[in-house]
């Protein structure tokens, strides 16, 4: 066959290369910015983000594509000491996304440099990444001076060798396409796994009860958005073009109710409003949303609970 010529090759395949499709697991402290980064690649919210640590709770697939390369990006919960039953299956969530990846990116924040969290992370990680590389992404650099974020680039590879190391901030785009660019290089060879256009994978009705576990992390202080979670039950399509959505979120005490409700149902309508806006925008359509508070004391112990998010119940006390 006679070989092509360059104009040829380029009008067949636009990037002119051999597809490539692979998994990149973002892993990182809780607060990293994992999110924030998976979002900026796909370029959509999918993946909720607050200013508060143990946002995320089970992985968010994300699907980017660089020339030839579909990268899917693979968010997953912060990484620290698990206390509770609800801890460990999130810290093995991430595990298991960076088992399961071809390419590591360990997020650090610029300014908090290298803790005792990402010592521990250190600790474990090459028992995890086996031979695959493994990416330094220094996250944040907005809030940092260059010559501090030379010389922690050069404190972090002087305790391991990182395969690149990146300097971004995920929340105004610095740094982020040539970490995009060195993923797509990275990738395998082989043919995309999304059709062109899906960017997430979890079915809407996991979208929407994350958005409105969101706002009430956003809303509700302390301890009390670690002890809630929230489902989807019903799902109703009508025939204006609006979803009418019902979702439960469950806590683990009356007195939580009571703060979640607030005086007079406040807190939970400005909630509700605030997920349904969010929603909407999400589905490109009106919606109607109805949340019901219910305290069900063991909700942590129950297996169904983990499964609606995601996660793989652990087994122990
Ligand atoms: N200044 C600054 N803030 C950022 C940047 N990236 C993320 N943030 C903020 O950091 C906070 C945490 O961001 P997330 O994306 O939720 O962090 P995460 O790593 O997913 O956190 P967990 O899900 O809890 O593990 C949010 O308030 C973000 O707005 C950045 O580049 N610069
Ligand atoms: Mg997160």
């Amino acid at each position: 066959m006679a070989e092509k010529t360059a104009d040829e090759t380029a009008a067949e395949e636009p990037a002119g290369a051999a597809p490539r499709c692979g998994f990149a697991a973002l892993i990182g402290e809780p607060n990293a910015g994992k999110s924030t980064l998976l979002n900026r690649m796909v370029g959509q919210k999918i993946s909720i983000v607050t200013h508060k640590v143990q946002t995320t709770r089970a992985r968010v697939r994300g699907v980017a594509i660089e020339g030839a390369a579909q990268i899917v990006f693979v968010d997953t919960p912060g990484l620290f000491r698990p206390r509770r039953r609800l801890d460990r299956a999130m810290v093995a969530a991430a595990w298991a996304g960076a088992d399961d990846a071809d390419v590591v990116c360990l997020m650090i924040e610029a300014h908090r440099g290298l803790t005792e969290g990402v010592e521990a992370i250190l600790a474990t990680l090459d028992a995890h990444a086996g031979d695959r590389p493994v990416a330094l992404v220094i996250n944040k650099i907005d809030r940092m001076r260059r010559d501090a974020l030379l010389a922690l680039t050069a404190e972090m590879n002087a305790r391991r060798a990182f395969a690149a190391t990146f300097l971004i901030s995920a929340e105004n785009g610095d740094g982020v396409d040539d970490l995009r660019r060195w993923l797509a290089g990275a990738m395998p060879e082989g043919p995309w796994l999304y059709p062109e256009d899906q960017i997430a994978d979890a079915p809407m009705r996991v979208i929407a009860a994350e958005i409105t576990r969101e706002k009430l992390t956003l809303r509700l202080h302390e301890e009390l958005p670690y002890q809630l979670t929230v489902e989807t039950e019903t799902w109703e399509e009508r025939e204006d073009g609006s979803a009418r959505i019902e979702q439960v979120v469950y806590v683990g005490r009356e007195g939580h109710k009571g703060i979640a409700l607030g005086r007079k149902g406040e807190t939970i309508k400005a909630i509700g409003s605030a997920a349904r806006a969010d929603i909407a925008e999400a589905l490109g359509r009106p919606v109607h949303l109805f949340l019901t508070v219910k305290v069900r004391p063991d909700w942590e112990r129950e297996r169904d609970r983990y499964s609606a998010m995601g996660l793989d119940f652990p087994e122990g006390n």
